[in-house]
């Protein structure tokens, strides 16, 4: 069975905890009571293959975040998660989403982003139009919006991205197995040794490099004619 190390990000009461625990357990948790670091596992068929899920949910606020560097490094996906009633949660995944690429260090690194308490209509700030302009500038990164109070779009973004982790570890296999190949082609293979004339001069480069050549080879080895033309 293969791990999936993924981890839930986003400023603090965007409902981080409430949307896994709902994908994990099927419960929603009413209460708000701030995280330090909570780590949970999940055994799931995502198409046709046994995968066990282990979700890092973070701390939000910002007295409990020292740890975000150590769980970045060790994460494979991630989920950037803010509140549709909370402008300023969307505002904080920008420098959170940075902070993942530059650990990471690339471009490519499976991620979704949630906007989480869609339920409240009446308390929104932020439209879907405002979640899928952050999603088009992060390069069509994966975006829903999800309640965790009704479990709308919780699993959806989820295994969006174990299947994201899943496509990026295919390729690189892929792209090893490609290069081993290579490796063995030509081990098996070696290239024929340059000649050190190979470089094709130019026009009078070339006269000159042709002319020297006769004049050196004379100087080594004449042969009877090219001595009866130096004499
Ligand atoms: N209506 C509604 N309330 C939600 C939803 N998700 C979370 N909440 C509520 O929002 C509050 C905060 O939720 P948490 O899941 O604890 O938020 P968090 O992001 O884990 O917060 P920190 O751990 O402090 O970072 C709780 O009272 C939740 O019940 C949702 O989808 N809809
Ligand atoms: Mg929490």
């Amino acid at each position: 069975m293969r791990d999936y190390k993924i981890v839930v990000l986003g400023a603090g009461g965007v409902g981080k905890s409430s949307v896994t625990v709902q994908f994990v357990q099927g419960v929603y948790v009413e209460s708000y009571d701030p995280t330090i670091e909570d780590s949970y596992r999940k055994q799931i068929e995502i198409d046709g293959r046994a995968c066990d899920l282990e979700i890092l949910d973070t701390a939000g606020i910002a007295q409990f975040t020292a740890m975000r560097e150590l769980y970045i490094k060790s994460g494979k996906g991630f989920l950037l998660v803010y509140s549709v009633t909370d402008e300023n949660s969307l505002k904080e995944l920008l420098s959170l989403r940075e902070q993942v690429l530059r650990i990471k260090d690339s471009d490519n690194v499976p991620m979704v982003l949630i906007g989480n308490k869609c339920d409240l209509e009446n308390d929104r700030v932020l439209s879907i139009d405002d979640g899928i302009k952050v999603s088009e500038d992060w390069g069509m990164v994966p975006f829903y919006e999800t309640s965790a109070m009704y479990k709308t779009n919780v699993d959806d973004a989820f295994i969006d991205v174990v299947r994201q982790i899943m496509r990026k570890e295919a390729a690189t296999s892929a792209e090893k197995k490609q290069a081993k190949e290579a490796q063995k082609q030509k081990e098996a293979n070696p290239p024929a040794k340059a000649e050190p004339s190979a470089r094709v001069p130019d026009s009078k480069e070339g006269a000159d490099h042709a002319r020297s050549k006769q004049s050196s080879a004379t100087k080594q080895a004449p042969s009877k004619s090219k001595c009866c033309t130096i004499v």
